[in-house]
């Protein structure tokens, strides 16, 4: 099964997607994702003049092969850029294999360890009162697990917060938003979010809230420490994780579960962290972390501490990453959960998708593949739209991480 053609498809339905479809002489294609927001075309560039021109004649069949000649050959390892689009051809390749033997992609990978997959929604508010609305919404809508993000007072336009919809998060504006950030601020408002949902909503509903990197290890500890009576699911990306040894205090005071990985792009940027148990769940997901083959080494390892998957899945990934993660996540015998941000009525139009959602739960369903298409009419019809994340400054004026 010869590789005759690999073409990269971009397209803006609301926010901007990369999309890698690989074709062969059987008459069978695959597509994979290659989205890294905020910075498309670096990935889009990566793909065109590197990696195509490679794919050519190959044999769609050798998945691992061709990994590896792209990971190794490239002798610049790693990185956010070449990771997507190794993991775009990837999940195209697992695609196609899938297609061609005409059984969803979860068979391939060794067959079905659960029936569905937990997600968890995002409900953001303004203050603490409409996040605890927000929270009861999701619930009405039968989610077992809820991250909540609150607005605090003082800190204007924190990213993440007080949207009230479902499609939040955007890269929102040609040159990036500065907002202002304030950890104290944060550090004193956070307990009183959850002792409020716990208040309202019981301990049922499984609570998780996303720090994104703000906090030094200490204020982290801190934090932990505070929301332990609340029983968190996960406390997620407390601190920039480049050290993966800042972990140890931060786990030395806390009990709180811990979840970080969503920016890392191999094993080897979570090595540490999984075999000293410094964590609970590794966030790496498929469009992040080099396709389906390296996720699946990610997984394995981690496995072996009992740490357990997580896979990010905002709504700057595309439908495509959503679909091969839930083969994957029905698969994987160390699952912990799958995020789950829903993409707006035009994203999902221009991929159609056998993937569905109840109670509570996501169901990869049962096409060939990954079960993710692209109308590329559809497509063509929402051109690219250059848009950055935002960034963040302290009160001084000090830029920080975000
Ligand atoms: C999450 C994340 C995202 C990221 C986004 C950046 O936990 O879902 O933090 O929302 O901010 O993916 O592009
Ligand atoms: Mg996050």
């Amino acid at each position: 099964m010869i590789i005759t053609s690999a073409r990269v498809i971009v397209t803006c339905p609301g926010r901007n997607f990369v999309t890698l479809k690989i074709e062969t002489d059987q008459g069978v294609y695959g597509i994979g994702d290659a989205t890294l927001n905020g910075r498309e075309k670096a990935v889009v560039a990566y793909l065109e003049e590197h990696v195509i021109p490679v794919l050519i004649g190959r044999d769609a069949r050798r998945i691992e092969d061709i990994w590896q000649y792209l990971y190794r050959g490239a002798y610049w390892r790693r990185g956010p850029v070449t990771m997507r689009a190794i993991a775009a051809v990837d999940v195209a390749l697992w695609d196609i294999k899938a297609k061609a033997l005409g059984c969803p992609l979860y068979d391939l990978l060794g067959g079905k360890s659960r029936e569905g997959v937990m997600v968890y929604g995002h409900a953001n508010g303004t203050d603490i009162a409409h996040t605890v609305d927000e929270v009861g919404r999701y619930i009405e809508m039968g989610y077992k697990a809820i991250r909540a993000q609150s607005g605090i007072p003082g800190v204007d336009k924190a990213y993440g917060v007080g949207r009230g919809d479902m499609f939040y998060e955007p890269a929102d504006a040609a040159l990036p938003t500065e907002t202002i950030w304030s950890t104290s601020k944060y550090l004193a408002h956070t307990p009183k979010l959850f002792e409020a949902l716990r208040d309202k909503h019981g301990f049922d509903p499984h609570l998780l809230h996303d720090a994104h990197h703000r906090l030094t290890p200490l204020e982290s500890a801190q934090l932990g420490k505070s929301l332990e009576p609340y029983r968190l699911f996960w406390l997620e990306d407390l601190t920039p994780a480049e050290n993966q040894e800042s972990f140890r205090l931060i786990r030395q005071h806390t009990t709180t579960p811990l979840a970080v990985g969503e920016i890392f792009n191999t094993l080897w940027d979570c090595k540490d962290l999984i075999q000293e148990q410094l964590i609970d769940y590794i966030r790496t997901t498929i469009v992040g972390a080099g396709g389906v083959t390296h996720l699946r080494r990610i997984a394995d390892f981690a496995a072996v501490w009992q740490v357990r998957t997580g896979c990010h899945g905002a709504t700057d990934l595309s439908p495509v990453t959503m679909g091969a993660a839930l083969h994957f996540d029905t698969w994987v015998p160390n699952f912990g959960i799958q995020e789950y941000m829903r993409h707006t009525p035009e994203t999902d139009a221009v991929f159609p998708h056998a993937y569905s959602f109840e109670a509570g739960l996501l169901f990869p369903g049962e096409a060939p593949g990954h079960g993710v298409d692209i109308d590329e009419a559809l497509a063509a019809k929402y051109p690219y739209d250059p848009k950055q994340l935002p960034v963040a400054r302290l009160e001084d004026g000090t830029m920080w991480n975000w």
